[in-house]
């Protein structure tokens, strides 16, 4: 069995999430390479240690530039906060590693152009952690879309709708701090709904936004992860730098236009990411709560049955189905972790890059920016100037 050794950074949500997706691929698909679970790095010794032996890693380490230094490790898995993704990669590039970065790739457009060259100089392969892409119903939708089945694409609309900081008491986690994120609603769940426009429309052309930040001042955090912290420190208080929700219109090289909503002020929507996409000859739904299934409607379908209908991608639709259960049993959220490995896994043993990658980071993050400069202009910008 062909091994390929990873050294991980970061071990919180998305750590966990990579961590179960390489512990889940060898069983489940074992003529793959097999991810070796090297060693696991973070910050806080005792927080990682637990991590190490809850997440099924051989060892530990807070050192994250002796990790990338060992020999004895192909690939680096950044998942720490997206402030020290640029460093973090160039350094795994240069010692000659290959790189998979989750999202958003850099907090700037810049950063994220020179992370993509360092890998390209490196001549490493490099993912970015796309992974909506690989739920069942949107590669159901990829498939209509390039088959045609939607005819000529005309509408292209799509909402990530949290409402998690919705107490104007919840603390100021890393999430909400220009210089850690980049941005906020914006680049954490605008990022998905960009890369999914991407990917099953193309390129965007020109954006026109507006954003709103609803609370300016959180109290500091003592004690924080991604979406949680405890406790704040004698009621100080420190100001919010990112924006809450981002909203945008868009327009694409094919003609098609689009509307996109990213907030973290939805109440009552605890994770709503969701698309829908209108053509000439028929239309779909995504709803991520229900990532099994896609609302289809086809034109040409006889008028008295015509209407939106429920189709479970479980089965023939989609690329994987085969190897999980049998027809018609779903899969989840941890599922589109483990098709984003298994395309690493394959890219590798194929000599070629894995898709999504930093190429599609550096597109996400060129509309990311258009769509500041939109906001600070307000006006329209043409993505291809940035
Ligand atoms: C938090 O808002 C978050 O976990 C994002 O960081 C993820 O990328 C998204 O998938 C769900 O929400």
């Amino acid at each position: 069995m062909e091994k390929i050794n990873i050294g991980m950074i970061g071990y919180k949500f998305m750590g966990k999430a990579h961590s179960h997706a390489y512990r889940d691929l060898p069983m489940f698909f074992p003529k793959h390479i097999h991810p070796e679970m090297k060693v696991i790095c973070g910050r806080n010794p005792k927080d990682v240690a637990e991590a190490a032996t809850q997440f099924g890693w051989q060892e530990y380490t807070t050192d994250w530039k002796e990790l990338i230094k060992r020999d004895d490790i192909d690939l680096i898995d950044i998942n720490a906060p997206s402030d020290v993704h640029k460093e973090i990669a160039i350094e795994a590039a240069k010692a000659g590693k290959h790189v998979f970065c989750e999202k958003p790739l850099a907090l700037t457009l810049k950063d994220s152009r020179e992370m993509l060259e360092a890998v390209e100089a490196a001549g490493v392969k490099h993912m970015v952690g796309f992974n909506y892409r690989f739920a069942p119903a949107v590669m159901l939708a990829k498939k209509l879309v390039d088959e045609g089945r939607l005819g000529e694409i005309y509408h292209f609309r799509a909402w990530f709708l949290q409402d998690w900081i919705i107490d104007p008491d919840f603390p100021l986690v890393w999430r909400l701090q220009k210089e850690i994120a980049g941005s906020g609603s914006h680049g954490d769940l605008g990022a998905h709904l960009i890369d999914m426009a991407h990917y099953l429309i193309g390129d965007i052309s020109e954006v026109m936004g507006m954003s709103e930040t609803f609370i300016k001042e959180r109290p500091l955090p003592s004690n924080m992860t991604g979406l949680t912290a405890t406790g704040s420190q004698g009621g100080e208080k420190g100001p919010v730098t990112v924006d809450d929700a981002t909203l945008f219109l868009a327009r694409f090289a094919n003609g098609a236009i689009g509307s996109f909503e990213a907030t973290r002020f939805a109440t009552g929507h605890r994770s709503t990411n969701s698309f829908e996409i209108n053509g000439s000859k028929g239309s779909v739904i995504f709803d991520f709560e229900r990532m099994n299934e896609l609302q289809v409607y086809f034109v040409d379908d006889k008028e008295d049955v015509q209407g939106f209908r429920r189709v479970l991608a479980t089965d023939a639709a989609h690329a994987y189905s085969d190897v999980w259960w049998p027809a018609g049993h779903t899969i989840g959220y941890e599922h589109t972790f483990i098709h984003s490995a298994v395309e690493l896994m394959e890219a590798l043993k194929e000599d070629r890059q894995p898709v999504p990658n930093f190429h599609d980071g550096v597109k996400c993050q060129q509309v990311l920016e258009a769509v500041e400069h939109s906001i600070n202009e307000r006006s329209w910008v043409d993505v291809s100037k940035l």
